[in-house]
């Protein structure tokens, strides 16, 4: 079939809308009509060429949400008609990782995942009969795509797909590093570096575990009123810092954060809040994705007397079983998303919200189909 897709044919050039031919789904896997999409960092991080796994041409987009329209040969967990999301960390229940709780990250199709691939080792999108790749086995900047049954979360029909879309990536992503990763205590203090897309959502996932100060560290002084309304307890320009950062933040977490976050992506960013870690016990989660080659330091004393760092990808979350919960969550109220999706516009206009993001004037953009 014929779809309507935003392809990126090269790094660092814009994208292009087009025509795109699309074969139906194969074995065990299932197309999807996308109702919305958002456009995340991780998008403009491939399509500046930064990414080291970044291939082209290809279909960008990770965080859609849509209907499911037809099912190939096999496919026993959805139907036509049932409400989906997207998930480039799938959820196989069967391989060595989602046999072992420690883990979120299912393999069952990493390798083809990651060459822009379904799992049968070919692509279901060409234009003129030459191939185009599939990214993070999602490719949601179409108006249909197709995607293994492992790597769709079923979830509330009566939820709007125009703000579900984040639950694909940021969402999931902010939240599940606090619950899933961390699992912040209630009463903890927690500093939050970078309060973008991401940075919001672990400051709301902060405050819905019940933590207690909940700092917030931002170069940008306009992310501060949108992080207050999400939680945010006290707010940090390091531009306006005198002396030592550091120090400023452990002085205000009375010795030092119990779990910090580093959510931009720069290596001596995760330095610092690493440092900013309580004596003994605390904890960093490094959630930034850093460019190619980028390597983190620190004395190694700092984890000798009892401070760890760790990462999470996709919140730690296991996404056919936690993604509809996350759902749930914005459906009752208990999460917000509405606040933070702060552009709304047209496939032809998805160009635009690489710019509003690089501007630094957008928190989310969504694209609806
Ligand atoms: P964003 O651009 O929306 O937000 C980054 C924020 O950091 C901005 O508000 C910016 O002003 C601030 N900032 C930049 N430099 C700073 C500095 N030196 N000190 C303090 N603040 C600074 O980005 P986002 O969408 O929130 O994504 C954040 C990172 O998370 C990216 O690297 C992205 O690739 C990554 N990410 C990781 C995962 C994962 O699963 N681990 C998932 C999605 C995104
Ligand atoms: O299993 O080796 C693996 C790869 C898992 C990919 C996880 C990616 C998470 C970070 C990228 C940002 C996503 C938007
Ligand atoms: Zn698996």
């Amino acid at each position: 079939m014929d779809v309507r897709a935003a392809v990126a044919h090269k790094a660092g050039a814009p994208l292009t809308i087009e025509t795109v031919q699309l074969e139906g789904p194969k074995e065990f896997e299932v197309l999807v009509e996308i109702m919305a999409t958002g456009v995340c960092h991780t998008d403009a991080f491939t399509l500046s060429g930064a990414d080291p796994e970044g291939l082209f041409p290809a279909i960008l987009g990770h965080e859609g949400a849509g209907i499911v329209r037809e099912v190939g040969k096999g496919v026993t967990s959805l139907k036509a008609g049932d409400h989906v999301i997207p998930l480039y960390t799938p959820e196989c229940r069967n391989c060595e990782y989602c046999l072992n709780p420690k883990t979120n990250l299912c393999q069952a199709i990493r390798s083809t995942q990651g060459q822009g691939l379904m799992p049968d080792g070919t692509s279901r999108f060409s234009i003129n009969g030459e191939r185009v790749l599939h990214y993070m086995g999602t490719s949601t900047f179409a108006n249909f795509t197709v995607l293994p049954e492992i790597a769709l979360a079923k979830v509330n029909p009566d939820a709007p797909f125009d703000k579900i879309c984040y639950i694909g990536c940021g969402v999931t992503t902010g939240i599940g590093a606090v619950v899933n990763t961390a699992k912040v205590e209630p009463g903890s203090n927690v500093v939050v570096f970078g309060l973008g897309g991401i940075g919001l959502n672990v400051i709301q996932g902060a405050r819905m575990v019940g933590a207690d100060k909940i700092v917030g560290v931002d170069i940008n002084p306009g992310k501060r009123e949108l992080a207050e309304r999400l939680g945010m307890t006290h707010f940090v320009n390091p531009k306006e810092v005198e002396g030592d950062l550091v120090a400023h933040l452990v002085d205000i977490t009375g010795g030092g954060a119990d779990y910090s976050f580093e959510c931009i992506g720069k290596p001596q960013v995760m330095r610092q809040a690493l440092e900013c870690c309580h004596k003994g016990w605390g904890e960093s989660i490094i959630i930034g994705v850093a460019g190619a080659g980028e390597e983190i330091s620190t004395r190694p004393f700092q984890l000798v007397t009892g401070r760890s760092w760790r990462g999470t990808a996709f919140g730690g979350a296991r996404g056919r079983t936690d993604v509809p919960k996350i759902v749930e969550w914005y459906m009752d109220g208990k999460i917000e998303i509405d606040c933070m999706i702060t552009h709304t516009m047209p496939l032809e206009e998805i160009n635009n919200a690489f710019d509003l993001m690089h501007e630094g004037k957008s928190i989310r953009s969504v694209v609806t189909f």
